[in-house]
């Protein structure tokens, strides 16, 4: 009997926590002997996405291409771990419905909170129009309506956030 694949798909903000969870998600499920396949959208974006921007179409390109990828490693009993902030609810619905082992995690931060931790400087380069269609600040980003998790990455630290994200997959029996 193989093990069941699934996709565990983080979406929110920039900054939100969706790589520093998946992180530690991932070392979880290698520890548990899962194999284990992560697909950021930032590293994507140098490779499988390389040249497209941050347009609706290109970001909705870039979360199907994502969702392509990861359907082919799921049904391969592969536990995949996406963050991207995929922005568009119809895009993450598209993928959804190709994924049947589908768990989506929106990983929730206030904009406020994303702009004061600014990891990597781009709020700040976005709030003064140096980065144009920049999620959150001049570009849309459509929160999941009824996600299998809600995490509120200001309300808790990244290790119970993981912490709930596996007690969430044995509830679902993955694990
Ligand atoms: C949002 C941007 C932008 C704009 C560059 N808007 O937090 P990060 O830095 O490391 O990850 C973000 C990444 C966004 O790529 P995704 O593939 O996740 O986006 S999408 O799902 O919408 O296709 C961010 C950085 O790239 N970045 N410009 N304008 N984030």
């Amino acid at each position: 009997q193989r093990e069941r694949g699934f996709t565990l798909w983080f979406t929110g903000l920039s900054g939100a926590g969706k790589t520093t969870i998946a992180e530690i998600v991932e070392k979880e499920l290698r520890e548990r002997g899962r194999r284990v396949e992560v697909l950021d959208g930032d590293i994507v974006r140098t490779n499988l996405s390389k040249g497209l921007g941050f347009s609706r179409e290109d970001r909705i390109t870039n979360v199907l291409r994502i969702g392509f990828v990861a359907n082919l490693l799921t049904r391969n009993g592969v536990a995949v771990i996406v963050s991207a902030i995929s922005p568009y609810k119809e895009a993450r619905d598209q993928v959804r419905r190709r994924i049947i082992d589908f768990i989506e995690v929106y990983v929730d931060a206030p904009l406020e909170v994303c702009a004061e931790r600014d990891v990597k400087g781009l709020y700040k380069k976005a709030f003064e129009g140096e980065i144009e269609n920049f999620t959150g600040v001049s570009d849309p980003y459509e929160p999941p309506v009824a996600p299998e998790l809600h995490i509120r990455t200001d309300q808790e630290t990244p290790q119970e956030s993981a912490r709930r994200v596996i007690e969430r997959l044995e509830y679902l029996g993955y694990l």
